[in-house]
């Protein structure tokens, strides 16, 4: 089934539909999307990375969720698949896809799937309308990037700080200096750097095409992002697609915190990808970190108990065709270390198509 997830678009097939064997599973998905060419013409991929996506799904492998998911970021102009990274725009699709196939039969007006991301090993909840059983996609709700309006479905995740990295801030640092540039280093769903644009020397509200073109900038973030790789634990990043880099600035909408423009690593997201997103307003929220203080109410959290303070609130990021709002819930301990409770993020999905593919002969 293809689906649009979010702001990004791909495959959905049932586990059993594809082969076990990682190798013989990432060969077929290559000549499904028609990776690697530029274009992908002959395949049904969308030649940008946001729009080669596949999401595999199947019964649950633990026993407190619904189904399984796997996320696969196969590149375009390479022949490489990752399963190093998570897709919370994808995940968006992941309910209504196991519904569809009949993988959960909920009752009444709304389905709620717990959803295991094997990526990360961290469970979401996914909340959306049912008519008939079925999903309801038609709704009032508009998210940046995706024009119209469709049923919202809310997700809600579970531990999923550092499940890449290991812990939330891979250093323990709320702030660090690499290759000469200060960034935080963030995995609350998704590995991140954190940089103030500025000190990139750009504004951070160029489109991406500007982003794209400017050489020096890219060559830069790249050095940040091999150095990095290591220190969030992630070892040689090279060849992988995260962690991802976030530059960011002082919001310029009324109801925006902070603006954000993000490479995913090579590519400049359009939007902002969800667990991304997750992952930069967390550190916005965090005193100390890069971005916090741009936040236009950055005065904190709640004083609690033995020194503690709790944050609770929505981080409003603006991105190049929208804003994108991440719930975040944490509290940082009398010694100053952040401990995530939850996050919470509201997507579309839509079901495009429902058939058969014929990929490229192996
Ligand atoms: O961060 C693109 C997307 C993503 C990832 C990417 C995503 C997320 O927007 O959860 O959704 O960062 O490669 O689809």
């Amino acid at each position: 089934m293809l689906m649009r997830g979010g702001t990004s678009k791909g495959a959905y097939f049932l586990s059993q539909d594809l082969p076990g064997d990682p190798a013989r599973r990432d060969d077929l998905v290559l000549r499904i999307v028609g990776s690697p060419d530029q274009r992908q013409i002959d395949g049904i991929g969308g030649a940008h990375p946001l729009t080669t996506k596949v999401a595999v799904v199947g019964p649950p492998s633990r026993p407190d969720t619904d189904v399984d998911y796997l996320f696969l970021q196969p590149s375009v102009d390479e022949p490489l698949v990752s399963d190093a990274q998570n897709c919370g725009n994808m995940l968006a699709g992941v309910g209504p896809f196991a519904v569809e196939r009949g993988l959960v039969e909920p009752e009444g007006a709304e389905a709620r799937v717990r959803i295991h991301m094997i990526n990360t090993g961290s469970v979401a909840i996914a909340t959306f309308p049912l008519s008939d059983g079925m999903p309801d996609y038609a709704g009032p709700t508009s998210i940046g990037g995706v024009p119209g309006t469709a049923a919202a479905v809310r997700l809600d995740f579970e531990d999923v700080a550092g499940g890449s990295c290991g812990a939330l801030l891979p250093t323990g640092n709320l702030a660090d200096r690499v290759e000469g540039t200060d960034c935080t280093l963030i995995d609350n769903g998704m590995p991140a750097v954190v940089m103030r644009a500025g000190d990139l020397g750009v504004t951070g509200y160029e489109d991406c095409a500007s982003l794209e073109a400017d050489g020096r900038l890219r060559a830069r973030l790249e050095r940040v992002r091999k150095a990095a790789g290591p220190l969030m634990g992630l070892g040689d990043v090279s060849a992988s697609t995260v962690p991802k880099m976030t530059l960011v600035a002082p919001p310029r909408t009324a109801t925006g915190d902070i603006c954000t423009r993000t490479f995913i690593p090579h590519r400049c997201h359009e939007a902002v990808g969800v667990l991304g997103a997750v992952s930069v307003a967390t550190a916005a929220a965090l005193p100390g970190a890069i971005g916090h203080e741009f936040l236009a109410a950055a005065a904190g959290g709640e004083p609690g108990p033995g020194g503690a303070s709790r944050i609770d609130r929505v981080v409003a990021l603006e991105h190049p065709t929208g804003t994108f709002e991440a719930a975040v819930d944490l509290t940082i301990g009398p010694a100053g270390a952040p401990t995530v409770h939850s996050a919470g993020i509201i997507r579309t999905a839509r079901k495009l198509f429902d058939g058969m593919v014929f990929p490229r002969p192996g």
